[in-house]
């Protein structure tokens, strides 16, 4: 693959409702688009997946430009391409910063598949022709609210309800949710707020019949949460924890989860996380895709890694409508039913609706090589 050019726009856009976790609320979305171009004029789409502020990981929007600047598009400066699965390895003189590499390889496996003349699920391995998601909802300010919420969304069709919780706000507003949807598909993600103090809090959930507690203890551990596993029903699933093969690797041997949350930012790449799921496939792990308060790129990046046939269950991959008044992709990513069809058209399937990017972007610098 040779480059012409690698281009970043700078995407600011403003999400329909706030979106509130366990560590703050957020509405206002900023990211990159990265659009690598070869020289036979190709492009292929990636977008940065951190936050503004570091508080779910230690990446941020502008951290992700820094090192996509100064470091990886030097890298790929100096290199030669032939496959996506390279980008990873090359990168990996540079420690962490994986949302920075992700967005860059992913821009690369599409620029990839597109070349080939692929769906970008088909390049990755990916079998199924169509997935099921499931809704995450953020903390409400009244229960009232999240029990229209749940209604909303169950209504939608989409296949599980991930509910936020934090201390103050679990036992009581779960025993509410029961009284109302006693048969739905329900999980909770608490997004590190508890500690092993509160083992006997976490083993109440386990009357509530839920799917699994996502990432109930630190955002680095898998010690504790294998202690915890050990003292609850409720199977544990791991997300903040996972940055990278190794660390999946350690928790499935520690036994700190019975289920991981793959998302593609945290671990680095589309090539990480396939090997992530591969290597939980082995092990009797099922996983499913997480998610980042997307655009239609990242958006559409999750949809094909989801096709991998160890994406057992419902992601949080959403349809464009559950964040965005308009998306920047055409056609925009649908739900119906809690089902996407998996786009058939070559790398992402989705084309980037210019006049939208235009509209969001607030900068935009293009590197030559
Ligand atoms: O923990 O999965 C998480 C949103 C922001 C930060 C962290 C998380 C989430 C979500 C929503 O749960 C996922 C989505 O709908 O994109
Ligand atoms: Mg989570």
């Amino acid at each position: 693959i040779s480059f012409q050019k690698i281009i970043l726009h700078k995407l600011q856009m403003r999400m329909m409702d706030p979106f509130q976790t366990s560590f703050g609320t957020m509405q206002d979305k900023e990211f990159y688009i990265i659009e690598a171009v070869d020289t036979d004029g190709n492009r292929g789409f990636g977008e940065t997946v951190a936050f503004s502020v570091p508080w779910y990981t230690e990446e941020t929007v502008q951290s992700n430009k820094e090192i996509i600047e100064n470091y990886l598009i030097p890298i790929l400066r100096e290199s030669e391409i032939n496959h996506p699965d390279e980008v990873f390895p090359l990168f990996s003189m540079i420690r962490g910063n994986n949302m920075a590499k992700a967005a860059i390889e992913g821009a690369i496996w599409d620029l990839y598949a597109k070349r080939e003349g692929i769906p970008l699920a088909k390049a990755l391995g990916g079998e199924k022709t169509e997935i099921d998601v499931g809704i995450s909802i953020g903390i409400q300010p009244t229960v009232k609210l999240l029990l229209e919420k749940i209604s909303y969304f169950v209504e939608e069709g989409y296949k599980r309800v991930k509910l936020k919780i934090k201390p103050g706000y679990d036992v009581d507003v779960l025993r509410e949710v029961r009284k109302h949807f006693p048969q739905t598909p329900i999980m909770v993600d608490a997004n590190s707020a508890y500690t092993l103090k509160d083992t006997e809090l976490l083993r109440q959930l386990d009357d509530f019949n839920l799917l699994m507690i996502e990432q109930p203890l630190q955002h680095h551990d898998i010690i504790d949460h294998a202690k915890l596993q050990a003292r609850i029903e409720t199977p544990i699933c791991l997300d903040e924890s996972i940055h990278s093969f190794y660390d999946a690797e350690k928790a499935v041997e520690l036994g700190s989860c019975k289920i991981m949350n793959i998302k593609i930012g945290r671990v680095g790449g589309l090539t990480e996380a396939k090997r992530i799921h591969d290597y939980c496939q082995e092990h009797g792990i099922a996983v499913w895709c997480g998610g980042m308060l997307e655009a239609g790129v990242g958006r559409a990046h999750n949809v094909a890694i989801s096709t991998l046939s160890n994406f057992i269950l419902p992601g949080d991959t959403a349809g464009s409508s559950r964040y965005w008044k308009k998306d920047i992709i055409h056609p925009e990513v649908v739900v119906k039913d809690g089902i996407i069809k998996v786009p058939t058209e070559p790398g992402i399937g989705y084309s980037i609706d210019e006049e939208s990017l235009e509209e969001y972007r607030i900068e935009k610098i293009a590197y030559e090589f």
